[in-house]
């Protein structure tokens, strides 16, 4: 079987439900070679995508996309052993990542989470459906060191409350002693730009890229 192949088998288990299989293809793309991130991002990815139009198509219910959800958690077993593996760099700082308050969507963030460990960073993972004052706490006690707050929204509205973040950084006087990376499906950079964060990224790869950076 090609690459592509083993991509496209790993997208349509997704699809398709099947968590079995997706745990199997994950193991059948290490086999061949491919990387973790690879498998993940041009594979698992693509089907998520998929399976979110078709939510908003109306094509299919949350019963569903619980289900390839679990097939995703089911290949991320294999796969997270492998990006722990690929680890890089040591001592670049710390990483409080999150989900924003009333948002329960965790896949992309354990993806970041995962991504950004292997690149060096402390990790602090806060979890999911966060709220502004459990971050403003964690923030200040990081204040002095090297920190980036690695926050995700899934949803329109829990995209709204990054804004908050922002402002409350400001008001508590910590906004200059962290940076700050938001991410998820519904954030542009139009988005950062307008609620005066530092910076956004596409997927996990390019979130490790963008948080060594802002580190420098
Ligand atoms: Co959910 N859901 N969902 N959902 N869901 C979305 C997000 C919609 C867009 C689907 C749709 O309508 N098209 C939609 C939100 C609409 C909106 O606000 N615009 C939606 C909705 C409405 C809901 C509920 C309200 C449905 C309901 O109950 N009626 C409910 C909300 C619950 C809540 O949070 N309070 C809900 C529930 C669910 C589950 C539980 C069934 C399940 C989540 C399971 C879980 O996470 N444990 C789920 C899922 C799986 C999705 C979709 C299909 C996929 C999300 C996903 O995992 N993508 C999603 C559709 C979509 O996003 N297109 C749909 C795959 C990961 C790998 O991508 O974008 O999360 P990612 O992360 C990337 C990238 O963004 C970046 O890197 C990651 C890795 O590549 N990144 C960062 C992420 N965070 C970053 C942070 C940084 O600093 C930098 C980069």
């Amino acid at each position: 079987m090609s690459n592509q192949e083993i991509l496209d088998k790993l997208r349509d288990t997704i699809v398709t439900q099947n968590i079995n299989g997706c745990a199997e293809a994950a193991k059948e793309a290490l086999a061949a070679g491919l990387s973790a991130v690879e498998s993940i991002e041009n594979g698992l990815s693509v089907g998520m995508k998929i399976v979110g139009d078709k939510f908003e198509a109306a094509e299919i219910y949350l019963p569903q996309i619980m289900m390839s959800a679990k097939a995703m958690n089911a290949a991320m077993e294999v796969l997270t052993p492998e990006l722990e593996k690929e680890q890089t760099g040591e001592g670049v700082g710390t990483a409080i990542t999150y989900v924003q308050e009333g948002d329960i969507h965790d896949i992309g963030h354990r993806l970041v989470s995962t991504m950004l460990g292997a690149n060096g960073f402390k990790i602090i993972d806060l979890g999911v459906d966060v709220a502004n004052d459990k971050l403003m706490e964690e923030v200040a006690k990081n204040k002095g060191h090297k920190t980036i707050l690695v926050g995700s929204a899934l949803m329109t509205t829990s995209m709204l409350s990054q804004k908050d973040t922002i402002e409350m950084l400001k008001e508590e006087g910590l906004r200059d002693s962290v940076k700050v990376m938001f991410g998820g499906a519904p954030v542009s950079q139009s988005w950062i730009d307008e609620i005066g964060a530092d910076a956004t990224a596409e997927n996990a790869a390019d979130a490790a890229r963008v948080a060594l950076n802002l580190m420098k």
